[in-house]
């Protein structure tokens, strides 16, 4: 009886174990959004799902935006495809902006700095500032 108990005791530690390490793998971005700056370093490179319609592309693009404290401005952004959306942060704090499904979003910007996203795909996408969950927007990329 007791041996059985240890058995399917250890079972479960396995189990638990295996899981917690799959889901950990899988979903870094959505996990750490809520946090703060180093999100967005690993976001952009890490999960490759959203971001196969969207790249981050430094330098200046065809489409600006602008960060303020705390909005985008404009909130609603219009692109096509190729297009490189650039934000570049006009507010003091510190802003990036990242797409809700994950996979893809600018470095966090420092006031000044600016940072781009390139769309190789139409859709519409919200995004959102990891460091300021209330700041939303969307991009919609025609073809
Ligand atoms: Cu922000």
């Amino acid at each position: 009886m007791n041996r059985r108990i240890i058995a399917s005791l250890g079972m479960v530690a396995l189990m638990s174990a295996a899981c917690s390490s799959s889901a950990g793998s899988a979903a870094p971005a959505s996990a750490s959004a809520g946090s703060a700056a180093p999100a967005s370093a690993s976001a952009a490179s890490a999960a490759p799902a959203a971001g196969a319609a969207c790249s981050e592309a430094t330098g200046t693009g065809t489409v600006a935006a602008s960060i303020k404290d705390f909005e985008f401005q404009p909130a609603a952004i219009t692109a096509k495809v190729g297009d490189v959306v650039t934000f570049t942060n006009t507010g003091v704090a510190p802003h990036n902006a990242t797409l809700d499904a994950g996979g893809c979003g600018t470095k966090t910007l420092q006031k000044g700095e600016a940072d781009g996203l390139r769309f190789t795909a139409a859709g519409t996408y919200p995004f959102h500032c990891t460091i300021h969950s209330q700041m939303k927007g969307t991009i919609t990329v025609g073809a």
